[in-house]
């Protein structure tokens, strides 16, 4: 709770801000994110077949201070977009901003004219003007929008998206709340990305100590060199963090205490999004399970779990059933621990449940190094001697305190760590890389990843959902074997701040990945990086290759873990141009994005 406590006002200062925040806070609040809202049932949203949307400048109040925004009819997030299955609808945008501005509706499938994304599926909404998008709701389930011009998802233009089925709900529940998870800074978006730039480690502050060496905390004398060898830092899990983020449920701080309202014992289905810009969140609520009915908008086998970590841009919709009569803290904590999002689900306004602390922030290990593959090789080339090493980070990894922990590792660690210095940016792992500067290291030995919990949540003590753990209800609609495969690697530098697929930014690359209408593909992505990245591709499903066959879980996000592998076949089934890039807003902004063909068979020159 560090980030609430820094703030050290006095108490009776901190309360007339708190009040004032509110009240400003509740003005420009949609209805449904209001602290207090009952559900959906009095929920205004914006909803029908022609719908107007506003952007403009605004002001935003989070725990009661004031900072500039980007909004959508007045508030932020922006209002839900409340739609059903089978109706078309017009979203006439008007642009009340200097600068260009524009709207991608994020897992709709759309045409790509109305995909909303500026140079590669339409021009953009220029300065006051008005866009008018217009397109047939083809599916169902839980969504969201946001710019897709510069940064300004960063001050705010986002905003959710439920579509409620054509025939009856197959989720019951007696009530729902739409949980959308951001972060907002005041500084503004082109610092931030001036400071990284200059400074990729700008905003950690959270590294290992001198002090703790000698306490014995976090890795070991030798550890430290080897990584400071190679210019990298483990403790380097969040690019933006606390320091500068507030964290927020539905536009409120922590101390704003949005709260959703539930009856002691009723089913309660929370639509979960995580809209924010750079902030991967471990969700949890502490005494309560999770019951996961869907992900990305469609439907999966219903799964229970206690915390689920949400990658950005990724939606999840879980089913609680609080029993008690008695408040329950909603904690979305960053994945590097410096902050969380907090918010209560209570049987009445005005409850609050104790915060749990922040736990341990999290230190990289071998494998998010891209070495999880040497521990099963270890014994055949080099024998036990290493082994030791290589268990030790790669294997019990996950916890702050797993990396130098285990005895009579010391010298072992020392040869991996001397050794890996010399392999980590070896071309002879990826030959099919050009040797760019965007390419700071090659992951060695990467793996598949989808059966772990996420970063830093290996040893928590509880059931933690992993991407094998998600299975479709319903059969694929296509379950053709690929015709071909595509190895696609997620790079970057983290001195100079440059993120890349195949190391070549997105004004570097000469061609785009180019499918014909129907193919089916299978597509990995090696993540070279030791950042998590949740990969998007515009316009299509993908079927994640995770051993569930013709019930593959259908994404349109998938968090590549750092070191990691993701595997996914898809049918480039919508003809058109499609962004694909990661959805780390500033990862993106520095090249980490591409464009996908997909043109009709017939229309192919020969
Ligand atoms: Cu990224």
């Amino acid at each position: 709770m560090t980030r609430i406590s820094d703030t050290a006002a006095s108490p009776r200062r901190r309360d007339i801000l708190r009040a004032g925040g509110v009240l400003a806070a509740g003005a420009c609040l949609p209805a449904w994110a209001q602290s207090g809202t009952p559900g959906i049932a009095p929920l205004p949203t914006v909803s029908g077949e022609d719908i107007r949307l506003r952007i403009a400048h605004r002001m935003l109040t989070i725990d009661g201070r004031a900072s500039h925004a980007v909004g959508v009819n007045g508030t932020v997030p922006a209002p839900l977009i409340r739609l059903r299955e089978g109706q078309n609808v017009r979203l006439h945008v008007e642009n009340a901003l200097d600068e260009q501005s524009s709207i991608h509706w994020h897992g709709l499938l759309v045409p790509f004219h109305m995909d909303g994304v500026p140079g590669v599926s339409f021009p953009g909404i220029a300065p006051r003007s008005t866009f008018t998008y217009e397109f047939p709701v083809r599916q169902s389930g839980t969504y969201w929008y946001h710019s897709h011009s510069g940064l300004q998802e960063q001050l705010g233009l986002y905003g959710p998206i439920v579509i409620d089925p054509a025939g009856t709900d197959p989720i019951v529940s007696a009530r729902e709340h739409v949980i959308v998870l951001s972060d907002h800074s005041p500084l503004h978006p082109h610092v931030i990305f001036r400071k990284l730039k200059q400074q990729g480690g700008y905003f950690n502050f959270q590294k290992q100590t001198l002090a703790g060496l000698l306490a014995g905390r976090d890795q070991r004398e030798a550890e430290r060199l080897a990584w400071g060898g190679m210019r990298m830092d483990p403790a380097d899990v969040a690019d933006v963090t606390a320091s500068t983020y507030a964290y927020l449920v539905n536009g409120h701080g922590p101390r704003d205490n949005w709260t959703g309202l539930f009856v002691p014992g009723e089913r309660v289905r929370l639509r979960i999004v995580n809209a924010s810009a750079m902030t991967t969140f471990n969700l949890r609520i502490p005494g309560l399970a999770m019951t996961v009915v869907q992900a990305d908008g469609l439907p999966v086998r219903a799964v229970t779990v206690d915390e689920i970590q949400v990658a950005v841009a990724e939606t999840y919709d879980v089913i609680v059933e609080p029993r008690d009569d008695r408040a329950y803290a909603l904690v979305g904590e960053s994945v590097d621990r410096s902050g969380m999002a907090l918010a209560t689900l209570a049987p009445r306004a005005g409850m609050r449940a104790a915060a749990p602390p922040l736990r341990p922030r999290p230190l990289a290990t071998m494998k998010d190094m891209g070495m999880g593959g040497m521990a099963a090789t270890a014994t055949a080339t080099t024998g036990g001697h290493d082994m030791p090493g290589h268990k030790m980070a790669g294997q019990d990894g996950g916890g702050q305190d797993a990396a130098g922990q285990d005895g009579g590792a010391e010298d072992a660690a020392g040869q991996d760590m001397g050794t890996m210095s010399h392999s980590m940016r070896d071309f002879a792992n990826a030959p099919e890389l050009k040797r760019t500067p965007t390419i700071q290291t090659i992951a060695p030995m990467p793996v598949d990843r989808t059966g772990e919990p996420g970063q830093g949540l290996l040893d928590v003590g509880h059931r933690v959902l992993t991407y094998r753990d998600l299975v479709a209800t319903a059969r694929n609609p296509d379950t053709r074997a690929p015709d071909r495969s595509l190895r696609i690697h997620l790079t970057g530098n983290m001195e100079r701040y440059m993120w890349a697929f195949d190391g070549e930014k997105l004004n570097e690359v000469t061609a785009p990945f180019a499918f014909l209408a129907g193919e089916r593909v299978r597509v990995t992505l090696v993540n070279d990086t030791m950042m998590g990245h949740p990969i998007h591709l515009h316009g299509h499903f993908f079927e994640l290759v995770t051993g569930h066959g013709d019930f593959a879980p259908r994404k349109h996000t998938v968090q590549v873990q750092p070191g990691g592998t993701v595997t996914f076949d898809v049918t480039t089934d919508a003809v058109g141009d499609w962004a694909f890039h990661c959805h780390m807003l500033y990862h993106m902004h520095a090249g980490m994005m591409q464009v996908v063909t997909v043109r009709p068979r017939d229309a192919v020159p020969a």
